[in-house]
């Protein structure tokens, strides 16, 4: 008639995310019962294997501080607790896959390896420890965005390179984003911005800005022909700058403290419809519309079909997400 399954919850002292809860199982490993049973291994520096799974005498997770190597675990098994309740409990999907299964997290992966990855072959994400091993890059949006992957393989499949490349990395970029708000975290407040957290170029800036991604140096504003010939988390940036657009709108604004200031590539205004709608349309638009070869006029023509399914031809959504695509030089 019904599964049994015990809940159970442990603490976790983070460095990126303060004092939190986590699904545990008892005598005592990061094995989360209340998710799929998702797992987080230390690899203790090694780069194969699953290494060890956190485990300990009390149910109490890391010190907050890097040195102490169950605050990495601590810290990446809620980014991925958050993930999977964000897809849940606002999108209704269970798990990844859709299928209640979790996933696996490991950390601590090599020497001062400053990245975090998805493995389809393992069905697992991994993180480094950043620089100078002090840093991990287990932050929640790096969580959310590594774990989006996993959606993103299972659903779209978006071939990651050329234009649907670009688009598969923005649908992590867009979910980490999403997972963020969602969290309301009080230390890592929801923003548009990839990495704030972890210090990637030891300057304090984030990684990624999803208001204007060119302020990154590398990403770019707007799609224009021949964006499919650059690297997919550069091409991810018009994609990006739509999801700001369409949520928010163009123009200067702060959200959560954060100052944007969102251009656009036809000089007009776009009026925001908020981060939930927008969101819901690019899921949708992921799950029942992309396909592996989806590049930005067929996420356009995607987005809108959703659009107009869910809100009417003549809405403002179905306006907005046409003004936003305008805005990144799509389809005007
Ligand atoms: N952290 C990178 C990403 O998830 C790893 C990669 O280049 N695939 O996009
Ligand atoms: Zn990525």
């Amino acid at each position: 008639l019904f599964e049994w399954q015990a809940v159970h919850n442990g603490t976790g002292n983070t460095q990126y995310s303060g004092q939190v809860t986590l699904g545990t199982a008892p005598s005592y490993t990061l094995t989360d019962t209340n998710r799929g049973n998702h797992k987080t291994y230390n690899l203790n520096r090694g780069t194969s294997g699953t290494g060890t799974l956190f485990s300990g005498p009390d149910d109490i997770w890391g010190n907050g501080s890097p040195s102490n190597l169950e605050t990495a675990g601590a810290d990446a098994h809620y980014g991925a607790a958050l993930t999977w309740d964000y897809y849940k409990n606002v999108h209704g999907r269970s798990g990844i896959r859709g299928d209640g299964v979790g996933a696996y997290s490991r950390v601590h992966y090599g020497n001062n390896y400053v990245n975090a990855f998805w493995q389809d072959s393992c069905f697992c994400m991994t993180y480094g420890d950043g620089a100078s091993n002090s840093k991990p890059l287990t932050s929640i949006d790096v969580a959310a965005h590594e774990m989006t992957h996993g959606v993103t393989s299972n659903t779209a499949g978006l071939v990651y390179s050329g234009e649907s490349g670009g688009l598969n990395e923005a649908t992590s970029d867009i979910f980490a984003a999403a997972v963020e708000f969602h969290a309301a975290n009080a230390q890592d407040v929801g923003d548009y911005l990839v990495g704030e957290k972890i210090d990637i170029r030891g300057n304090g800036t984030p990684l990624r800005y999803m208001d204007k991604p060119s302020k990154d140096g590398s990403s770019k504003d707007y799609w224009y022909s021949g964006i499919g010939n650059v690297d997919v988390h550069y091409s991810s940036g018009p994609a990006n700058h739509w999801f700001y657009l369409l949520s928010e709108g163009s123009g200067a604004k702060t959200v959560n403290g954060v100052s944007y200031d969102s251009p656009t590539s036809d000089g007009l205004p776009v009026t925001g419809i908020g981060r939930e709608k927008a969101a819901l349309i690019w899921y949708k638009a992921l799950t029942t519309k992309f396909n592996s070869r989806t590049d930005y006029a067929g996420a356009r023509t995607g987005t809108l079909a959703v659009a107009t399914e869910l809100y009417g031809a003549t809405s403002a959504e179905v306006k907005a997400v046409t003004d936003a695509w305008a805005g990144i030089n799509v389809g005007s």
